[in-house]
């Protein structure tokens, strides 16, 4: 029945946006189809047994497929290891696996509760009692769902928060590009790799993860642009705490951008300090350190590579620079276990790639 089906899932996600609960949607989808129940039988009372049926199978079973398709994106394959921290960090540890759990708990309960009530329309013996047994599957299966709203209002912001989060894989490298906001970190990704970032001249333009690709010898390096981070971590914003991850979870090679002309707002010192932090803390991922917008300001005496993107200078000296870094990278063992719930994609066996790149 493709149509109807096309009109409970339009029904629940605009219940939705209106930004009411969202079981009041599915409630709403489920008591529509139950309606349209149009039963056949010899007798009235035959018909009326059976409309009752079917309303208590119908609405139970759209109810059962919306929260499925609320908890749809956490079945297999799931989340990789780095979305799980990612979502840990955003939205609480164990979180959404409670909610997840509350759901499926919530669905046996309405299947149990549907069986139940199937038992008792078949020895119920007037339409008084068919009427009965439907109003109190109709109540119960709503106080059920009521319950569960904040479970899933959780589920679909976690999973609009990872479907807008790149996906990666742990067959290539990850180059991840960091340091403070506004450095030109936007601008070198969009020149390296095949994304296409918001670059503006003031801080945070970039809020979350995003990656591009490139070639570089490599089958596909992905190539991760992060938000601008200000090194203090007792009081990063969501956005900074992204960053953070991608740099300690997700990196084979960390390119830490430096901005010595201060043109990005924050003085020299402050951005070593983040620099020294990192580099203590994570001794095993290799840093690739660039001093940036050499078109304004070169200093003399650095030894770090100077590039711009803006002219295009060190570029081919960053690409090899990269390459150099990542020659002997291997793709991390698969997974130890395949328990069902494990994905196969990235790192989900909880190894960053920096810990397999020595
Ligand atoms: N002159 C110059 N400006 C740059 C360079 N790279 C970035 N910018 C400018 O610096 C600002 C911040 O750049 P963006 O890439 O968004 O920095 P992000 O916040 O670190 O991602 C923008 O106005 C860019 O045009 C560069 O190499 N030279
Ligand atoms: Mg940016």
């Amino acid at each position: 029945m493709p149509a109807s089906k096309g009109r409970e899932d339009r029904g629940a996600s605009r219940g939705a946006l209106r930004g009411a609960p969202p079981s009041s949607a599915i409630l709403d989808a489920a008591f529509h189809k139950a309606h349209k129940a149009t039963p056949h039988g010899e007798t009235h009372l035959d018909r009326s047994r059976l409309r009752a049926k079917l309303k208590i199978v119908r609405s139970g079973a759209v109810t059962l497929r919306q929260l499925r398709l609320a908890t749809q994106p956490f079945r297999r394959p799931g989340l990789s290891d780095f979305e799980r921290l990612l979502v840990a960090r955003r939205f609480g540890a164990g979180a959404y696996e409670r909610a997840l759990r509350r759901l499926q708990r919530a669905e046996s309960r309405i299947r149990g509760l549907s069986q139940e009530e199937q038992r008792r329309l078949r020895r119920a013996s007037s339409t008084e009692q068919f009427g009965e047994s439907v109003r109190r599957f109709y109540g119960r299966l709503a106080s059920f769902l009521r319950e569960v709203d904040p479970d899933l209002s959780l589920l679909r912001e976690v999973s609009s928060f990872v479907r807008d989060r790149p996906r990666l894989t742990r067959d290539a490298p990850v180059v991840v590009v960091a340091g403070f906001p506004n450095v030109g970190k936007s601008s070198l990704v969009a020149k390296l790799s095949s994304a296409r970032p918001r670059i503006a001249d003031h801080p945070f333009t970039t809020l979350a993860l995003q990656v591009g690709h490139a070639d570089l010898g490599f089958d596909r390096l992905q190539i991760l642009d992060t938000p601008g981070v200000l090194g203090r971590r007792h009081r990063a914003n969501p956005a900074e705490v992204e960053a953070e991850t991608a740099v300690e979870r997700a990196a084979t090679v960390v390119v830490f951008v430096v901005d010595p002309s201060e043109r990005c707002g924050y003085p020299l010192v402050e951005q070593e300090a983040l620099l020294e932090r990192w580099r203590s803390e994570l001794p095993v991922v290799p840093f690739v350190v660039v001093e940036t917008k050499a078109d304004l300001l070169k200093r003399s005496g650095s030894e770090r590579l100077a590039v711009s993107a803006t002219t295009g200078e060190g570029l081919d000296e960053l690409r090899e620079r990269i390459q150099e870094a990542l020659r002997d990278w291997q793709p991390p063992p698969p997974p130890p276990s395949a328990d069902g719930d494990t994905g196969t994609e990235a790192f989900e066996d909880g190894s960053a790639a920096g810990e397999t790149a020595k």
